[in-house]
């Protein structure tokens, strides 16, 4: 079950020079960066809100580590801007065999790794009126030592 806006996903030229906008701007901080080189992206990630659920709402912005990547050709295609959205669910692999089974293309056979080690999986954009959705487990959080009991 998609139970939360996990992030929305912003494709950028300079990912130092957008999150200082978004720092001055609203005051949002980035919470975290990484690059994924299977994605083909330089990416932060910018805590918004946490949610009921435990987990969290992300602004995710992506700039492309080179011209052949998929945010590479959209930007390209399209300059910066919204480049994807991506619901958040405790079990992507269900919700994707949902949307396989409702006829969308689900991208990949199995999800592959996203942010912060959380699991993703996208739907093709052409099969959800426009908007390129990605599906996101996130990864459950650290075990805090000794908390275990007995
Ligand atoms: N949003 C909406 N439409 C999109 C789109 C997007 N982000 N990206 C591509 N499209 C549309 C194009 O406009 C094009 O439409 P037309 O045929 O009408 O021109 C069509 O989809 C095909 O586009 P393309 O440029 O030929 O691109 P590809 O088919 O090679 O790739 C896609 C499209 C969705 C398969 C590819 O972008 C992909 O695999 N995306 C998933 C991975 C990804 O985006 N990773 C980066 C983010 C990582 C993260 O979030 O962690
Ligand atoms: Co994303």
């Amino acid at each position: 079950m998609l139970t939360r806006i996990d992030h929305i996903g912003i494709a950028c030229a300079d990912l130092d020079a957008t999150a200082a906008f978004y720092r001055t701007t609203y005051g949002f901080e980035v919470f975290h960066t990484e690059v994924n080189e299977e994605q083909g992206v330089r990416e932060a990630m910018l805590r918004i809100n946490g949610t009921d659920d435990g987990g969290a709402s992300w602004i995710q912005l992506l700039q492309p580590l080179d011209a052949d990547s998929p945010v590479g050709k959209w930007l390209a295609k399209n300059g910066e801007g919204v480049h994807h959205i991506a619901f958040g669910t405790a079990d992507v692999e269900a919700d994707a065999e949902t949307a396989r089974q409702a006829g969308v293309r689900v991208l990949y056979d199995t999800p592959r790794a996203g942010s912060m080690g959380s699991r993703i999986t996208f739907l093709h954009p052409k099969d959800c009126h426009g908007v390129l959705t990605e599906l996101v487990t996130a990864a459950p959080p650290k075990a805090v030592e000794g908390a275990s009991g007995h």
